[in-house]
């Protein structure tokens, strides 16, 4: 399979301009680059298509280029929004983009191969650029019209879009020029919301040197429950383990829908045709052992987090699963139980166990607390407690101080003795 084949296969194609043309250039070694706005501290799973997408070009022999948008994430991308950004301060956005370089470097391999990666910030060259040149050689290329008619402009129109966002599209496009003009770069990469910023590219390429460049587009992830990709309950599943950690980026991928996890495995991971198949087998014939989603977040977890993260992961949420709650440490379990329900006690204090599945909002009164007890449905540290009068102090905790109470197979529940 050459690497359109692939992509097509996997599904990452949304959009292409004049396919058979790129499929000609890209018999020989292309540089293609995907840009990133710094828009907070970190990246996150929105962005690991594109990123994956460009590491699967660098491995069939391409030239990758990411560039982190310095000067664009200044701007604001009005694509795919319905209301104008706020603008966030110059430092800020400088630290950010630091930031962001550092996470996009993982995916990427810089030294040791024919085809080494580049990453570059769009600041070094928009900074410089004075107004009068920016209007005169790039601002000339486009009409008015053009730019009104995209999609990015055009759907904000009503509710109201600055200059300065409307002028967004002509910085991304002013990249793609200076990579062709600099690096001979010939395709942009990006998520289907970056359409019409990549046209604008080839656009401005076409009118400054009568060549040709292309685009590709990937889909946009969606999820069979209609819900929105890439959130949990806490927000965005980021890629800095320090804001979502990887036991929770871990925990994220294996709770993919049986009717997505086919179509993740080929988005998300580098996993083959042949081996990706033997998996949706597997969903068929054996949903119940999860078997996919076991490989996806231990691919995509080793991909972002190391596999030596992605094998901790795995261990904590096993002995999560099967109770095992003695073999774990207390920063385990305080990171696997992050957003239960939890209380805290001192040190010295005994507290009955019905008080506290009341407290804890497990039970709904003593009454049901002494039920739900006698019945078995409550475990202490993995171990069932039947009885009625037991208590628990610091003395119960992992460490001294973690008490996981479980009510029936799935509601977890913390006392943090402290
Ligand atoms: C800036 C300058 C360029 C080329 C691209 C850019 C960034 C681009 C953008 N991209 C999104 C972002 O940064 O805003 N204007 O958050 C997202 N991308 C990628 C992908 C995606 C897009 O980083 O669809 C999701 O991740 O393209 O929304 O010269």
């Amino acid at each position: 399979m050459d690497i359109l084949q692939e992509l097509s296969w996997r599904g990452l194609i949304h959009q292409v301009t004049d396919e058979k043309a790129l499929a000609e250039q890209l018999k020989q070694p292309t540089t293609l680059y995907v840009g990133f706005d710094p828009t907070a501290d970190s990246l996150h799973i929105g962005n690991l298509l594109p990123i994956l997408t460009l590491r699967r070009f660098q491995l069939a022999g391409h030239h990758p280029i990411a560039l982190v948008g310095g000067a664009t994430g200044l701007i604001g991308d009005p694509s795919g929004r319905s209301t104008e950004r706020t603008l966030n301060e110059v430092e800020t956005v400088a630290a950010w983009s630091a930031r962001i370089r550092a996470q996009l470097e993982r995916f990427l391999d810089f030294d040791g191969v024919p085809n080494p990666a580049v990453i570059v910030n769009n600041y070094d060259w928009t900074h410089s650029l004075d107004v009068i040149s920016f209007l005169r050689d790039i601002c000339k290329s486009f009409s008015l019209n053009y730019m009104l008619a995209k999609e990015s402009v055009d759907s904000r129109l009503e509710r109201g879009i600055s200059f300065t966002e409307f002028s967004y599209m002509i910085l991304q496009a002013n990249d793609f020029w200076n990579l062709f003009q600099s690096r001979g770069c010939r395709l942009q990469i990006g998520g289907s919301d970056q359409w019409g910023n990549i046209t604008a590219g080839l656009e401005l390429v076409r009118r400054q040197s009568g060549q040709t460049v292309y685009g590709l587009t990937m889909p946009l992830v969606t999820k069979a429950d209609g819900t929105k990709f890439g959130k949990s309950e806490g927000g965005a599943i980021w890629l800095d383990p320090k804001k979502t950690t990887p036991y929770q980026f871990y925990q994220f991928w294996l709770n993919t829908d049986d009717r997505d996890v086919v179509q993740y495995l080929k988005y998300f991971t580098f996993l083959s045709q042949a081996e990706i198949q033997a998996l949706a087998d597997e969903v068929a014939s054996n949903p119940g052992a999860r078997a996919a989603q076991r490989a996806l977040a231990r691919e995509v977890t080793t991909l972002v987090h190391g596999a030596g993260e992605a094998e901790r992961a795995e261990q904590v949420s096993h002995a999560l699963f099967r109770g095992n709650l003695k073999e774990l440490t207390g920063s385990e379990i305080a990171d696997a139980l992050q957003g239960v329900p939890s209380i805290r006690k001192s040190k010295e204090e005994t507290v009955s166990l019905v008080s506290v599945l009341v407290e804890l909002g497990a039970c709904p009164s003593n009454r049901q607390a002494r039920e739900d007890i006698r019945n078995g449905a409550i475990s202490v540290n993995g171990d069932k407690q039947t009885d009625i009068e037991a208590n628990i102090s610091a003395a119960d905790g992992i460490e001294g101080q973690y008490v996981v109470i479980r009510r029936g197979k799935k509601s977890y529940f913390l006392v943090h003795f402290a």
